[in-house]
């Protein structure tokens, strides 16, 4: 990423960072060109003491295979299935966690509460779970008990979430193809167990093996947001605002980083209580942020400000105005630490698993959470007090927005028109070609590709040709601060069908103009969300999914997650957009599977482009596609 094209904030503060010597990501992404070209085609292979092997796949001689034979076609799906396993043990254990909260919770060991009663009777009831004449921490108790089982059954039946979030012709598919998970546990040690050395050799069994993590992961997707609403509520729509210009010199900033809102529910609820402390010490309040995916879900259950995505956390801290950034698990950067050792910041890790040299660590766990959580708030305030009077440099910059659509805020919405049957305005208009298709945005913001404004061009192209966004993740923060969560971006992006129906929404839901384009949805777990969303459409359609006129798209993706949940869409049937391109162009087998046999197993199909303007034509040329097997 060159100066030249970097938003405004970012340049700001990268030069800030450049003027103060501080070293970023940005600076070692250059200092590590040129990348090795094996890693990206996949085909390094250290899973054994004999290599690592570096495969060449276009060698004629021994090169072109492993000490122990393994050619790149075995390499590259052994690694493909291992980088989905660790993004699927990410949400698997993130939702084990919330389920173990919750157990405690209703035992009277945990300070937290059902706050969505209606939420906990519509998944106990969706469990299976008899409801009537229950207290409502029995029946919680029993979805617990259901969540548990998903990580113990031996028996071989469908985990309860798959059975309960599945749509029913998806699941007849899995039955037939045989992958229907059943224990996610022993999914991740069955994974672990077939790409280590000398076990799966079968490049298309692996891949399979790679459908199946992702539909692990979908299980951990699932069950993280029901479990998560039941005890936080589910989002409702509500005013945002988003960018580093949601820090506040004169306030104390606490930064939320990282995914699982039982931490950061807490440190809301206790800023606001030591709000006055805050203002003993000299400051104007507190200011909680929100970054990453934890920022989502403050910002779509309380419209706490979003500050940044993943690539901008140390950038964040560059201004000198955090004083505190707590962290939990997942998307991390180390590079934190060093950054803030520049300032009066402190990092503040509370995970036993997820600790960093030089940073404060405070354990938080359910059964302390309050102590834990007034001690964080305190720390903050301490470093505020540290800070006072020093120069901070904010660029003034944030947009503003709408967030907080889940499912039953949609449908709340949807049924003002029609409350006898809500999704109804949504398919006639997608039947009329109002709204041509509907593609869901996931994943990063990658510093390889951020530069090209990969995720805001396509999304303005999808607009313009009246598809609908709904996002998730980093590139809600993205798309956010490009101001296209406001209604004002329906009048200038969304072409005029979409704009109609988009208007005709917002007047029925008393909005002064129109709904907004792009669709917040939540944090990566919540692509849960959307997969519930279009599992509603299929279902009133009677279609599959991949019938449906709608794709994936990880526009700039980094993480493992975002290849696990992307392994469940394609498991799924729906057409997935990546830019960079997976680690599997070393192996032929790999890249034609994924690429066009898989269109005849799940009716899914990965999609590489790394244009902006291409990538939506791409994707508009599917939706085209989708609509005229349909016949609309
Ligand atoms: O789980 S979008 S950088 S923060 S992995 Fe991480 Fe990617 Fe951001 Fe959320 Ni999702």
């Amino acid at each position: 990423m060159t100066r030249e094209t970097m938003d405004v904030a970012t340049e700001a503060l990268y030069e800030r960072a450049c003027d103060c010597g501080i070293e970023t990501g940005l600076d070692r992404l250059e200092a590590q060109q040129p990348q090795c070209g094996f890693g990206q085609l996949g085909t390094c292979c250290r899973i054994c003491y004999m290599g690592p092997c570096r495969i060449d796949p276009f060698a004629t001689d021994g090169s072109s295979r492993g000490v122990c034979g393994a050619d790149a076609n075995v390499i590259v799906t052994r690694n493909l299935l291992r980088e989905a396993t660790g993004g699927a043990a990410s949400h698997v254990g993130h939702a084990r966690h919330v389920a173990l909260t919750l157990r405690d919770a209703m035992n009277g060991r945990a300070p937290y509460a059902i706050v969505d009663r209606a939420k906990l009777l519509s998944v106990a009831t969706g469990l299976g779970i008899a409801v009537e004449g229950k207290a409502d921490t029995d029946i919680a108790k029993e979805v617990v008990d259901k969540a548990l089982e998903d990580y113990g059954r031996q028996d071989g039946e469908p985990a309860n979430w798959v059975a309960f979030r599945t749509p029913p012709k998806e699941l007849e598919m899995w039955k037939e193809l045989g992958l229907v998970v059943s224990n996610v546990h022993n999914e991740i040690e069955e994974a672990m167990h077939r790409t280590s050395g000398g076990n799966d050799a079968d490049p298309v069994n692996l891949l399979l093996g790679t459908l199946r993590m992702g539909i692990a992961d979908g299980v951990g997707l699932a069950m993280a947001t029901d479990l998560q609403d039941i005890m936080f509520g589910t989002p409702q729509v509500r005013g945002i605002e988003a960018n580093v210009g949601v820090l506040d010199a004169n306030k104390v900033n606490l930064a939320m980083h990282g995914h699982n809102p039982v931490l950061s529910e807490k440190i809301v609820e206790w800023s606001i209580r030591l709000d006055d402390e805050a203002r003993a010490a000299g400051a104007e309040g507190m200011n909680v942020v929100g970054v990453c995916c934890t920022g989502n879900e403050l910002t779509m259950r309380h419209g706490v400000p979003m500050a940044g995505h993943n690539l901008q956390s140390e950038l964040l801290l560059v201004t000198g105005a955090v004083d505190a950034m707590a962290v939990d698990v997942q998307c991390i950067w180390p590079g934190t630490v060093k950054v803030a050792e520049c300032f009066d910041t402190k990092i503040i890790t509370t995970e036993a698993n997820v600790k960093i040299p030089g940073a404060m660590h405070i354990p938080f766990e359910a059964a302390n959470a309050d102590e834990a959580a007034e001690k964080i708030v305190r720390t903050a305030i301490e470093a505020f007090v540290a800070r006072k009077g020093k120069e901070v440099s904010i660029p003034q910059v944030k947009a503003s927005g709408l967030a907080g659509f889940s499912v039953e805020a949609i449908v709340d919405v949807l049924a003002k028109v029609d409350p006898d049957n809500p999704l109804k305005p949504v398919i006639d208009n997608i039947v009329a070609g109002n709204i041509y298709g509907v593609v869901a945005f996931a994943g990063c913001p990658n510093p390889k590709i951020r530069a090209s404004e990969m995720t805001e061009i396509m999304a303005k192209e999808l607009l313009a040709n009246n598809v609908l966004v709904v996002t998730t993740g980093c590139t809600a923060h993205i798309l956010a601060q490009a101001g296209l969560m406001s209604p004002e971006a329906t009048e200038k992006y969304a072409g005029d069908g979409l704009k109609a129906v988009l208007t005709a929404l917002g007047g029925a839901a008393g909005l002064d103009g129109p709904l907004p384009p792009v669709w917040h949805m939540g944090s990566c777990v919540d692509n849960s969300r959307i997969v519930n969303l279009l599992a509603a459409l299929a279902g009133t359609l009677g279609v599959k999914l991949s019938q449906l006129p709608v794709a994936g798209s990880a526009p700039e993706l980094v993480q493992e997650k975002a290849v696990s949940i992307g392994s469940w869409l394609l498991a799924l049937g729906l057409t997935v957009h990546t830019a960079p391109v997976l680690h599997v162009l070393g192996s032929p087998v790999a890249t034609k599977v994924l690429t066009e046999d898989l269109v005849g197993i799940t009716g899914g199909r990965a999609y590489v482009e790394y244009d902006p303007k291409k990538a939506a034509a791409g994707l508009l040329a599917d939706i085209a596609t989708k609509r005229a097997a349909l016949g609309i």
